[in-house]
């Protein structure tokens, strides 16, 4: 008798037993399957940022990467034989070390209609989409070893991101032997896709004769840019695909859990 309620006490408890179990793990794997869902959040929800820019150091001491481009009735150099655009070692950010950079001569040539002229670079990147973050050293020297005397204007530097202004530094009024520098920084909230940034630099005649002829006649201040970076998010998957994965792991997630 005893022996008879022992047996189905047992497999009573056994029966329960198999049952806990099994909900026990199915419970655990609908937790697992929801826990999985928020996989992709983890993976994409966190943007990455990388330097977008191309030879924004210029220590390759070429513009590889970027095209130049001259503003109407205005020049990047004086006289070609002159006034070369050039790189040389120079502290565009005054920390106190010297490294490549190219060196400009901007203003207006020929037409003396006292309209800011010059020029500058620009180079195109493609991003993901969220916030950029854009740095640049600038710099105007009047070098005195071109120069006799002090100078109307050292250049107004003008940085535009897809053609729109986004900040800007206006060196003014530099006497000979005189470095003006400048950090320039700003940052955008961008969409994903490709963006241009634009580095313009322009004088004008009445600040300066630009194209001088004679060695020791120039009156114009050089400008240097150094340190171009753009910390910008990389290109990230698709929201749709990001969607479908979460939607598809949340959904693997009830059924079990309606199963359990
Ligand atoms: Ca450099």
């Amino acid at each position: 008798m005893a022996s008879r309620i022992n047996t189905k006490s047992c497999v009573r408890f056994d029966h329960l037993t198999r049952n806990y179990i099994r909900g026990f793990v199915m419970i655990s794997f609908s937790r697992l399957a929801a826990a999985l869902a928020f996989v992709p959040v983890m993976l994409f929800g966190q943007t990455a940022y990388a330097n977008s820019i191309v030879n924004g150091d210029f220590q390759s001491g070429s513009l590889a990467g970027w095209t130049t481009y001259t503003t109407s009735g205005g020049g990047l150099t004086g006289s070609t034989s002159l006034d070369p655009l050039t790189f040389v070692s120079f502290d565009v950010d005054g920390n106190g070390s010297s490294s490549l950079a190219p060196r400009f001569r901007v203003g207006e040539v020929g037409s003396y209609t006292g309209l800011w002229s010059g020029g500058g670079i620009y180079q195109s990147f493609a991003t993901g989409a969220g916030s950029l973050f854009l740095s640049l050293d600038v710099a105007a020297y009047l070098d005195p070893a071109t120069s006799t005397t002090s100078n109307g204007a050292g250049g107004l530097f003008q940085v535009y991101l897809d053609g729109v202004l986004a900040t800007s530094f206006d060196a003014g009024s530099i006497a000979n032997g005189q470095i003006k520098r400048q950090e320039l920084s700003f940052s955008e909230v961008v969409a994903a896709g490709t963006h241009e940034l634009r580095i313009q630099m322009t004088r004008n005649y009445f600040s300066g004769w630009l194209n001088n002829t004679t060695t020791g006649s120039s009156i114009t201040p050089v400008q240097f840019v150094d340190d171009i970076v753009v910390n910008a998010p990389t290109a990230v998957p698709e929201p749709a695909i990001t969607l479908m994965m979460f939607s598809g792991l949340a959904l693997l997630g009830l059924v079990v859990k309606r199963r359990a």
